[in-house]
């Protein structure tokens, strides 16, 4: 049977066809639908969203000890959270399969940067897979699992956005029953990295390297394509696939294994074509090392760029400068630019109208609420990584002390916050810091698509289960007395940050309001806000909300003059059919020409 698949899909699939047992990991585009996928079609596998990525590589280590295959899967930044477990687990090796998937992301379409995770093969010297369609996805997951079992390491295959998000044709097989009995086996030197078993483990792994190389001399996936032997292309993965499609005729060396590399293949490919020309997104990894092996390549990243993705277009532009034929491609439709924004009712947005009222430093997090950096909102001033805001927030407070007083704020999403927040507010308070963290808790891990975490209180499976106490959470961590807001409440909320922002020990204030998407938890929405036209002035205080149901129209001749006469250039108007009813609008309208459609106003949601 065939099926059309994603990248991520078929990554699924294959984790199926081979038996996996155990499968773990943290949200992160474009990872997430793996785990998602799993979760969804393949009930057999135990499937968990984890706190981190750290963790899910940790859970997935004791599957493959247990002698069960398993599998982590991350973003490229989640592989930094996991590296301290990841590098030591290269000198352990496995018992069952263990297969780490990286997702990488050229072009940074959702990530904070664009590290090129084939490095982390090299650094850890254990192999990496890098499928060049679905089909390769599926096959080389399970590759991956065997390979794992024969040369006792983890394994990684990395994808990227285009490999995980694009569409192909899969062929599906039924799943095997993996080698390895699930057992308890006590191997304490090999599974114990004391230094000085960990000693007898590092020549191990070297050793181990050494017969890899040798396996990727005669994998199938390393394949030579000899066509026109006047040039010839070194790439992998994704790369692959745009320079097939400008230059069908030249000759190719596609390496399915991008680490350890096939020396003598790659020797072989240069003595059979011409000129050599090595084809790869993001850093010179592939160029570099085969440079380093003595061999010589006619072009790589002198004429092809470093950042960003690579396309047909640039390729073809690169390799045949002004006789590139194919024109840059353009999209013909007619959709405005849109930049991203916080969502009508979103809950972080109160929190934001009073933070840039109150002109605080606003050290951000990683999440929906990173938005806030934006214009009209211009709130957020740094953001690093997930579970940064706090210790930002304490190291400024550390080196500015009584001028940093009442100054500094940090936010952070609850899944931020359990991800990586808890060991930086423990910090705070064991420090002796000040600082007021605002955690934004909007039940669910927005920016990813709404998926579970230790704070919702459901498994990745919908199942219900212990759901953490934010509150006493705060409390057990030291802070003394830790506060709720809600959010679409701006008195509230800027009374209790200014209190807060005036304590001479670490706050937290926790910003209780659920996503706009997370439509299981609101038994209804308000009745919108009406404009009344008579009344606007047009001071446009509504629309530095950046509510997307907020518009200004001008108005010109009549219409420029209020009820009583004042002089206006335009006026607001609420669209009814994108907005919830947060009310956030009619608390900000100093002229009440924002009016409430509810007997009372509310401010907020009743939700579940
Ligand atoms: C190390 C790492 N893992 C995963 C991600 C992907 N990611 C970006 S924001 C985010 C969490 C957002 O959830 P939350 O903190 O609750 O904020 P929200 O988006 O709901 O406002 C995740 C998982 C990342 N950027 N870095």
């Amino acid at each position: 049977m065939k099926k059309i698949m994603s990248g991520n899909e078929a990554i699924a699939r294959g984790a199926f066809e081979a038996g996996v047992k155990v499968a773990a990991a943290y949200p992160g585009t474009p990872s997430t639908e793996i785990l998602e996928n799993i979760a969804e079609e393949y009930k057999d596998i135990y499937a968990e969203w984890s706190p981190n990525e750290k963790v899910a590589l940790e859970v997935a280590f004791g599957g493959s000890l247990a002698g069960a295959r398993a599998m982590a899967c991350m973003k490229h930044v989640g592989v930094n959270v996991a590296a301290d477990p990841f590098m030591t687990l290269s000198y352990v090796g496995v018992n069952g399969g263990l297969v780490l998937v990286t997702c990488d992301d050229p072009e940074l379409y959702s990530s904070q940067n664009e590290q090129d995770n084939r490095h982390y093969a090299r650094f850890a010297k254990v192999p990496m897979f890098e499928p060049s369609d679905s089909q390769e996805a599926k096959d080389f997951i399970k590759l991956g699992f065997e390979v794992s079992e024969k040369f006792d390491t983890p394994v990684m295959v990395r994808s990227v956005t285009r490999i995980s998000h694009a569409k192909g044709i899969v062929g599906l097989e039924e799943p095997v029953v993996p080698p390895v009995p699930i057992e308890i086996r006590k191997q304490t030197e090999k599974f114990t990295m004391l230094p000085s078993f960990a000693r007898i483990r590092h020549g191990v792994i070297e050793e181990r390297f050494l017969k890899l190389k040798e396996f990727a001399e005669h994998f199938p996936g390393n394949r030579m394509e000899i066509n026109d032997p006047t040039v010839g292309i070194i790439t992998a993965g994704i790369s692959y696939q745009y320079s097939k499609e400008v230059f069908p005729n030249y000759s190719y060396l596609k390496l399915g294994m991008v680490w350890p590399l096939p020396k003598n293949l790659i020797g072989e490919f240069f003595k059979k074509v011409k000129k050599v020309y090595i084809v790869e997104e993001l850093d010179p990894f592939l160029e570099e090392n085969i440079r380093a092996m003595g061999f010589k390549p006619k072009g790589g990243k002198d004429r092809f760029p470093i950042c960003g993705e690579l396309n047909p277009w640039i390729i073809e532009r690169k390799m045949l400068g002004k006789k590139s034929k194919t024109p840059k491609p353009v999209f013909t439709g007619s959709l405005p630019p849109r930049p991203p924004n916080l969502c009508a009712g979103c809950p972080h947005r109160g929190v934001f109208a009073v933070l840039r009222k109150l002109k605080v430093y606003t050290a951000g997090d990683i999440g929906c609420y990173t938005l806030g950096a934006y214009p009209p909102l211009n709130v957020i001033n740094s953001n690093v990584c997930m579970g940064s805001s706090i210790g930002t927030v304490h190291g400024m407070s550390k080196a500015l002390g009584d001028k940093g007083k009442g100054k500094i704020v940090g936010v952070i999403g609850d899944s931020t916050f359990l991800h990586g927040g808890v060991h930086p507010l423990m910090n705070m308070s064991y420090n002796k810091s000040c600082g007021t963290i605002i955690l934004m808790d909007n039940r669910t891990t927005g920016m990813t698509g709404s998926q579970e975490h230790p704070g919702t209180g459901y498994t990745i499976r919908g199942e219900k289960t212990h759901k953490i106490d934010l509150l006493e959470l705060g409390r057990v961590l030291g802070i003394e007395n830790p506060r709720k807001v809600n959010p679409w409440n701006l008195e509230e909320t800027e009374k209790v940050v200014r209190e807060e922002i005036e304590k001479d020990t670490p706050s937290l204030i926790i910003s209780e309001g659920p996503c706009m998407m997370l439509r299981r938890v609101f038994k209804k929405f308000n009745k919108p806000p009406v404009v009344d036209s008579t009344k606007c002035l047009g001071c446009k205080t509504c629309i530095n909300l950046g509510c997307p149901a907020i518009s200004y129209q001008p108005v010109e001749g009549e219409m420029a003059l209020t009820a009583d006469g004042k002089k206006r250039k335009g006026i607001a108007y609420i669209d009814p059919s994108l907005c919830p009813g947060c009310h956030l609008c009619y608390q900000v309208c100093k002229f009440e020409a924002i009016q409430s459609q509810e007997e009372k106003p509310i401010f907020g949601f009743e939700t579940m």
